[in-house]
């Protein structure tokens, strides 16, 4: 019987990204994550994908998750991620991501893990923490490497599940003397280009849409009026000039940024522009400009929830996503000397 063989080279780069449907998403998710996807479509062969699987790590509502599963594949659609040039599906529709990872797990360490700093923050605000919980970076790595991914885009936060994703696929390569996994490259954005799109009440947590409290948010299907009375309420620094630093001024900086990629100013742009007007006048115009952001992506979702249209659009992207998955787990299953279904 012939073995597996590694995939013909390809001319164009591969993007895979994952956003989980753990809470309704937030500006942060979009910034950090979206809006690259509806760039990187149009250069890339881009796969998005709902994580369902991840979100179950920490406990869900199982009619929520249903819904929210639904909602994000309708959000990614409603930004701008064209399913005729991406390829949109959810995970657990491809069972090949839960395989692979248990393949990885046995290829990965205890102590690797439990040095995940977003497993530490997460596990500390949990009653019961799962196993889920903390091989979540390896499921994160086979959704990557599943797919001889060249190019991952994601916020700075999953830096380091990304690097741990190269280490398993150099370690894997290294013990078959093979390139079973293609190494994946990150395609994480600067702070100031929406990396990190921090808590609008505490400037030094980042924006996160399973935030306890909901207020440091916005949420990317918040009513207009709630994104002003958020933004209005939103933490500053002491004094009252508008300038980027990160450091002496946090709350503001990250205003900023926020302001910046909504409406294109650069941040000398804001700096000159608010000189000497104080944070109420910025606030009050940063609310305009999200919600001027926010407002086309509202209407195209609401578009987007006749029955059986979203559910199309990920019927077809488990039929593309399923047979680009499949080689790659059946060429490790056969290096790993597991017998082949007949
Ligand atoms: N605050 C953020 N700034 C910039 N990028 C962000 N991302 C998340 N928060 C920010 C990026 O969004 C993508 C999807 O994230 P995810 O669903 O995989 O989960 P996450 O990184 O854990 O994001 P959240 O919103 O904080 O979810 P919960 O609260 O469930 O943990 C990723 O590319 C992420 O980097």
């Amino acid at each position: 019987m012939q073995r597996p063989q590694s995939p013909a080279p390809r001319i164009m780069k591969r993007v895979f990204s994952g956003v989980q449907p753990s809470g309704s998403l937030t500006l942060g998710n979009y910034l950090g994550a979206l809006r690259n996807f509806t760039k990187l479509q149009h250069e890339a062969e881009c796969l998005f994908c709902v994580v369902d699987l991840h979100a179950l790590t920490v406990p869900q509502d199982p009619k929520e998750l249903y819904q929210r599963t639904l909602d994000v594949a309708r959000i990614f659609v409603a930004c701008g991620i064209d399913p005729k040039q991406a390829t949109i599906f959810v995970q657990s529709h491809v069972p090949a991501h839960s395989e692979l990872s248990w393949l990885l797990e046995c290829t990965t360490y205890d102590g690797e893990l439990r040095r995940m700093t977003q497993y530490k923050d997460k596990a500390a605000k949990q009653e019961v923490v799962t196993s889920g919980l903390l091989t979540y970076p390896v499921l994160m790595a086979a959704d990557i490497l599943l797919y001889q991914t060249d190019e991952v885009p994601v916020g700075d936060d999953q830096k380091q599940h990304l690097e741990l994703a190269r280490d398993i696929a150099v370690r894997v390569n290294n013990r078959f003397d093979e390139a079973i996994f293609k190494v994946p490259k990150p395609y994480i954005p600067p702070r100031a280009a929406g990396g990190r799109i921090m808590n609008l009440q505490d400037p030094m947590e980042k924006m996160s849409k399973s935030a306890e409290n909901p207020r440091g948010n916005i949420a990317l299907l918040d009513p207009p009026d709630a994104i002003r009375r958020k933004i209005k309420s939103a933490v500053t620094d002491s004094g009252r000039e508008i300038y980027y630093d990160e450091e002496n001024k946090p709350a503001v900086s990250n205003l900023m940024v926020i302001y910046s990629l909504c409406s294109g100013d650069s941040l000398e742009e804001i700096q000159d522009k608010y000189a000497g007007s104080g944070y109420g006048k910025f606030k009050e115009d940063l609310a305009e400009v999200v919600v001027e952001t926010i407002t086309p992506i509202q209407k195209r979702f609401a578009e987007l929830s006749e029955p059986g249209v979203i559910e199309d659009i990920l019927s077809d992207g488990r039929k593309k996503a399923e047979p680009l998955a499949i080689p790659t787990l059946e060429r490790f299953q056969d290096r790993l000397g597991l017998l082949a279904r007949s």
